[in-house]
């Protein structure tokens, strides 16, 4: 059995979460087009034959701003510590820069394989791909360099192998069913709080958190939380059709996640300042 932990670094927005459910072969982590969308360490879980691995997902290298992105930087600074291996994601459509260099000055220094993956090369040319990807060899001495889409599945399975090849015989963390260390109730916060992130803009995104409330039966009840009354104004929306269209939009998971159909009622609530509130952080778990 071979089994062990790989860190998933890069620079926010290059499609870390969206290559670690790739690798897990089903949803773990949510997605979206706005950065700072995974705020907490989240274990995808990859069970075959004779391995398990354990990707750490993690939230995007920055300079912390206030509680919460400290709380988030420290997260990804203490997740480093004891990984088997290192999976460097870049954005294969977008510069490589002093932000991807930063993180690369980090990652080379641990003294564990770093396994770069160049996202995103779905409808790219194979010669800006062959660019994309030399320029990424430079960033340090590199195990293993793949050009991926972890939209379309193209070099997934490969990048799979190459990773479990990186893991020390050892036993299972987890149980081998088991795809994500997330509770059910925090799996049902995200999938909230995707929804949020799709249909908001601007600091609305970056202000939501949300917490579940109770699971009783078929009944889902989450709060959403946010910073200021005009947030709150516009995830409510007119009438309450903003906060209907995300209900609406994470039911069909949430009923997929818990093999039943449900009710769900969401309530949006103001918490001042809850990003700098070390007692609301914590009872977000984040
Ligand atoms: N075209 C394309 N888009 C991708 C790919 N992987 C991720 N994305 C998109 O990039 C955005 C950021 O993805 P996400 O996984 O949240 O990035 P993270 O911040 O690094 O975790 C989302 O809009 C994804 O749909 C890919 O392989 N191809
Ligand atoms: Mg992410």
């Amino acid at each position: 059995m071979k089994s062990g932990f790989v860190a998933v670094a890069g620079r926010p927005n290059v499609g870390k979460s969206t290559l670690v459910n790739a690798l897990c072969g089903g949803k773990v982590a949510i997605v979206s087009d706005k950065p700072q969308t995974t705020r907490r360490r989240i274990f995808g879980i990859a069970n075959g034959d004779g391995y398990q691995l354990v990707l750490a997902d993690l939230p995007g290298f920055q300079r912390p701003r206030d509680p919460l992105t400290e709380h988030m930087q420290r997260t990804v600074d203490s997740s480093f510590e004891d990984v088997d291996a290192v999976l460097f994601v870049v954005d294969a459509r977008e510069r490589i820069g002093a932000g991807d260099r930063f993180i690369a000055s980090r990652v080379f220094a641990l003294g564990v394989p770093v396994v770069i993956a160049v996202n995103k090369v779905d409808r790219l040319k194979p010669g800006h791909i062959a660019s994309q990807m030399q320029t990424a060899a430079v960033l340090g001495e590199f195990h293993a360099l793949h050009p991926v889409s972890a939209k379309t599945g193209d070099g997934i399975g490969e990048l799979r192998d190459e990773l479990v090849g990186l893991l020390p015989e050892g036993r299972l963390y987890f149980p081998p069913e088991q795809r994500t260390d997330l509770s059910v109730e925090t799996q049902i916060a995200e999938l909230v709080r995707e929804q949020a992130l799709r249909l908001t803009k601007e600091e609305v995104p970056h202000a939501v958190s949300v917490e579940v409330e109770e699971i009783e039966d078929k009944l889902v009840r989450a709060n959403l939380f946010v910073e200021t009354e005009s947030q709150k104004t516009i995830l409510v929306g007119k009438g309450g059709a903003m906060v209907r269209r995300i209900g609406a939009g994470a039911r069909p998971e949430i009923e997929q996640l818990l093999g039943q159909t449900i009710f769900l009622d969401l309530q949006v609530k103001v918490r001042a300042k809850w990003r700098r509130d070390e007692a609301m952080l914590e009872r977000l778990g984040l």
